[in-house]
């Protein structure tokens, strides 16, 4: 049954977070999200553009991928004539990088695919591991000490199965050891998005007498061997993020001894195939991985939830509640939690949930139609 796609729509949002989000690369409190919508038989299938705001976390941002989208990928696209939604990914492989540009596409015509077949997204993708996916939250740089503990309280009563700080430079060792203190027994653990070098080794080192689950992307974003190194020094687990970028570079990694877990993202993977392939590395060597995030819409939320039931997403991940980012979300229901701090799948055809297409307008910045 081959995809003939017939026009790509591409719409460019802006809304507000309930919250401010920082890292150690910058403050996000408004994001800009690209939504990719795929025609084809009457039908849709509908991605997001993971890319932030500003070229900080890699190398692509909300405009980068509105050029790529509409001068490559789209028109590409339409010229294809693909047997399935797992073609698309191999056809854009000559655009060197902007994986999320790519992954947006390639989303929307998972779900094209799967609304097609009546299936949904998770089942389509070959997951379907869980019926309910385990949940932590990402919980960012504060202005007070006292605002992240009151952060982590609300979101440990909310049922979330384990917290993950933000740290930095200046917003670490002393700050993690307090959070310790507070909450001696919770599961833990901190990401630097690169902020440091192997020159700090000894500072990373004496994270290990908090036990944290892991500590996420310490060193440089492209840094494969120095995190092996460290990892030779540390007790702590790391976990990478921005290094993994493919499969090959899953691989590599583990070879190396770089890390002991990895964090997959849809769209730095550029999408469902190379994520999957990610995962299928990950799970041969037995190194477990959980589902990362990027302050996502609705959209991607739910594309992260499908993606977090293939069987070997055994550690919460950062996939939480709308509530947590949008006053109001793109999709109805929103995301929700249950008690025990985990996201149900929905058996919808496609990604499950339904489109608010009224809000989208109303948030809406630009669209364009590729045709
Ligand atoms: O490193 O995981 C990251 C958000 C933006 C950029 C990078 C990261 C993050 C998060 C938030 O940690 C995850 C989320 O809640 O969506
Ligand atoms: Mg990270």
């Amino acid at each position: 049954m081959a995809i003939r796609i017939e026009r790509v729509t591409m719409r460019h949002i802006r809304m507000p977070l309930v919250h401010f989000f920082e890292t150690s690369f910058g403050r996000t409190t408004e994001r800009d999200m690209l939504l990719v919508e795929v025609h084809a038989e009457g039908l849709s299938g509908w991605g997001e553009v993971t890319a932030g705001e500003n070229p900080f976390y890699n190398e692509e941002w909300t405009e980068s991928a509105w050029l790529l989208l509409r001068d490559y990928i789209a028109p590409w696209a339409l010229r294809g004539d693909f047997a399935a939604a797992a073609e698309v990914a191999p056809a854009l492989a000559r655009i060197r990088g902007h994986n999320m540009a790519k992954g947006g596409l390639e989303a929307a015509v998972w779900d094209l695919e799967a609304r097609r077949l009546g299936r949904p997204l998770w089942q389509h993708i070959g997951g379907g591991a869980r019926r309910e996916i385990p949940c932590g939250v990402s919980i960012g740089v504060q202005n007070t000490f006292a605002d992240l503990l009151r952060k982590i309280e609300t979101e440990l009563a909310a049922g979330y199965q384990r917290i993950k700080m933000k740290i930095k430079p200046g917003w670490d060792i002393d700050v993690v050891r307090e959070v310790r203190r507070t909450f001696p027994g919770i599961a833990l653990m901190a990401d630097a998005n690169s902020a440091y070098t192997l020159a700090d080794s000894d500072r990373l080192r004496a994270l290990d007498e908090f036990h944290l689950m892991m500590i996420e992307q310490p060193l440089a974003h492209d840094e494969i061997i120095d995190h092996a190194k460290l990892q030779a020094a540390l007790e702590t687990p790391i976990c990478l993020d921005e290094c993994i970028r493919s499969a090959h570079h899953a691989g590599q990694a583990i070879e190396l001894g770089a890390c002991k877990i990895i964090n997959i993202k849809l769209g730095r993977a550029g999408g469902f195939g190379e994520a999957k392939r990610i995962h299928d590395v990950c799970q041969a060597a037995g190194v477990p991985v959980w589902c990362g995030g990027m302050l996502e819409s609705g959209v991607g939320r739910a594309h992260n939830v499908a993606l977090a039931t293939l069987p070997n997403f055994v550690l919460p991940g950062d996939v939480s509640a709308s509530r947590r980012y949008w006053a109001r979300d793109i999709v109805v229901p929103p995301v929700e939690t249950t008690p025990r701090g985990t996201i149900a799948v929905r058996d919808e055809p496609g990604f499950g949930y339904t489109l608010d297409h009224d809000y989208i307008r109303a948030v809406r910045v630009r669209e364009e139609t590729v045709t």
